[in-house]
Formats: structure tokens, C-alpha cells, sequence
């Protein structure tokens, strides 16, 4: 058994990793904010973790709380592309200071491995296809800039502080509890939410753009094995965590008609400012350090998606 803490613990990430810690016996310390996360994520496991309603940015209040634990899986954040560029000052704040804040607590409770959630939106507009971890950046919404910059500060206090971090590079995350019903919401959420409330999904753009659409537990097993991977090998690193295969928002429309039943064509709006065209990773790296593996595809997750909601 270890100890572990989760920011963001409330959210759809942090709360399907916390109730896989849970279930696997080990001791959990959640913090979330509760601006975007939900108590009701962790309702099966309230009685068996510790949680806390803080914002990590209050140092004073989480550095104790990080005594005598050996790993963060550090996934507080405002995810959204769109929300970034509507209000940068609030994703800037939460995503950037949250993150050094983070860092800092952690680094003076003596924690021993940071596993950071960042994000695929850092290769931006590059067009070579897959995106592997040694090409260069390329972010373009304030979003993208401060996830990598999150990247860049793991890398830094790896370096100079000696701390182990790890960053994992999520491509497109889906599955049970994402909150579906926000304006800024993912899109497989929206569009499976969506149809199965016989509404057709919108589609910004042509619905050509393509992504890696990842299952949560497939960045469970992720962060698993980025927490107790030999820090020689992985520590200040920066590994993909996807599929490696990408599908069309109108090939993903088509997959999720037969599985919600309904059948429909979808409704075509603007293109989003600050979106990407396509995103497929190559998740050699991880394979090779992690031995990570997706163990569920996409259209299994899509029925074990549609199925939860
Ligand atoms: C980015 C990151 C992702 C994660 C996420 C956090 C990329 C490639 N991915 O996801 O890794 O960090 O940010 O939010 O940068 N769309 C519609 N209709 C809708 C909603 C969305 O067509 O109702 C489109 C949207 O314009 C985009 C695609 O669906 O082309 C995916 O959008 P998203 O918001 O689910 O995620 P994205 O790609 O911005």
C-alpha cells in the first residue's frame, strides 16, 4: 500500500483514478477546488479517501497535507481549449500558477514523484503525423501554452531539485464522468449525451479533423506505470499517452449512431477558434519505458461510454 494524492480529484480524471487507487487498497488524498469538479464523482469513495476543498495554489494549506506522500498525480486544471482563449487570466492561473504551486508544495513536503497530466494540444498546428515526443512544439490556444509550460516546469524541478517527475501527454481523453453538460464539455460526452437524448451532435468545422481519442482506463494503467517506473528511466520526461490511431468527428458520428440508435446527420457550425486539424500520437515511447499498452480501443470505449451514460 502507498500514499497518494490527487489534484483535481473531483474531475473526471481524478476521480476514475481515485477510485482505482481505492480499490486497489491504497491510501488517497484528494484535493479539487470544485469550480469545474463534482463532489458526486466521488461518491463511491468518499468514506474510504481523504478529501479536501482547496485550491493548489494555497500552498500554506497543501504542503502539509503532502507530508509522507510518495506520489501527486497532478491533474487540477482548466481543461479547455475554448475556455482559455474566453478567459485566459482564470486557465493561466489555474493551469500555470497551479501547477508551480503544486510543484513547490511538493517539493518542500519531501513527495518523491509528481505524475503531471499534460496535454496533446502542446504539438499544435505541426501537421507530420504521428506526434512523437521529440518534435518540436507547437501551441497555439493559451490552453496549449500552459500545459507545456506545466511540461517544462516537471522537467525543471526534475533537473534542479531533484524531484522525479513525469509528464504524460494525453491525447483526447473519453469515458465515464466527463461532465457533458458544459458549453466547453468534450466532444465525445456532448455528442454521446447528446444523441442519446435523440439530439443531433453539432460539428464545428467540416468534421474532417481527426483526434486519438483515448479511454480513461487506458490513462489509468498510464499513470499507474508512470508512478513506479524506475525514475532513471522516465523521471524529467515526456511520454504520449493515446491509442496511436485517429478517427474523423464525422467517422466518430457514423461509430455512434448503431450504439446510442440514433440515427441522424449532424448539425455544422463555425469552425472553433484555436482548434487543431489532426492528432494521432506515436505511443512507441511509452510502450518502450513504461510498458504501457491501451488495452481498450476506441469503439470498445465508446460502448462502455454510451453504456455508462
Ligand atoms: C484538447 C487536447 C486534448 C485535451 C483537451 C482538454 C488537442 C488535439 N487535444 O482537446 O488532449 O488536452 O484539449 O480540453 O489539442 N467539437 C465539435 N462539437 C462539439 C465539441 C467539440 O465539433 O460539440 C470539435 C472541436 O472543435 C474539436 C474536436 O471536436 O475539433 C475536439 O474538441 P474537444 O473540445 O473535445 O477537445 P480538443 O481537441 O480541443
Amino acid at each position: 500500500m502507498a500514499r497518494f494524492c490527487i489534484t483535481g480529484s473531483a474531475g473526471f480524471i481524478g476521480s476514475s483514478l481515485a477510485r482505482y487507487l481505492v480499490s486497489q487498497g491504497h491510501e488517497v488524498i484528494g484535493i479539487d477546488n470544485l469550480i469545474t469538479g463534482r463532489l458526486e464523482n466521488l461518491q463511491d469513495v468518499r468514506d474510504e479517501m481523504e478529501f479536501h476543498c482547496l485550491d493548489v495554489r494555497d500552498r500554506d494549506s497543501v504542503t502539509p497535507l503532502l507530508k509522507g506522500v510518495d506520489v501527486v498525480f497532478h491533474e487540477a486544471a482548466l481543461p479547455s481549449v475554448p475556455k482559455s482563449i474566453l478567459d485566459p487570466v482564470a486557465s493561466h492561473g489555474a493551469n500555470i500558477e497551479g501547477t508551480f504551486a503544486l510543484l513547490l508544495a511538493a517539493r518542500d513536503a519531501g513527495v518523491r514523484r509528481v505524475v503531471y497530466a499534460a496535454s496533446s494540444s502542446a504539438y499544435g498546428e505541426s501537421p507530420s503525423l504521428p506526434k512523437h515526443e521529440e518534435m518540436p512544439t507547437s501551441p497555439i490556444s493559451p490552453y496549449a501554452v500552459q500545459k507545456l509550460a506545466g511540461e517544462h516546469y516537471m522537467q525543471s524541478f526534475a533537473r534542479v531539485y531533484g524531484m522525479e517527475t513525469v509528464s504524460l501527454r494525453y491525447f483526447n481523453v473519453f469515458g465515464p464522468y466527463q461532465a457533458a453538460d458544459s458549453p466547453y464539455s468534450g466532444v465525445l460526452a456532448k455528442f454521446i449525451t447528446g444523441m442519446l437524448a435523440q439530439t443531433a451532435p453539432t460539428i464545428y468545422g467540416d468534421g474532417s479533423q481527426s483526434r486519438d481519442f483515448t479511454y480513461i482506463d487506458n490513462v489509468i494503467a498510464a499513470n499507474m506505470l508512470a508512478a513506479s517506473a524506475a525514475a532513471n528511466s522516465v523521471s524529467g520526461k515526456v511520454y504520449n499517452v493515446a491509442c496511436g490511431q485517429r478517427y474523423s468527428l464525422l467517422e466518430t458520428c457514423n461509430l455512434l449512431m448503431p450504439i446510442t440508435g440514433y440515427q441522424c446527420q449532424p448539425i455544422f457550425a463555425a469552425a472553433r477558434n484555436g482548434d487543431i486539424q489532426h492528432s494521432m500520437a506515436d505511443i512507441s515511447k511509452a510502450r518502450r519505458d513504461l510498458g504501457y499498452e491501451p488495452s481498450v480501443s476506441f469503439e470498445e470505449g465508446l460502448r462502455k461510454t454510451v453504456a455508462w451514460y
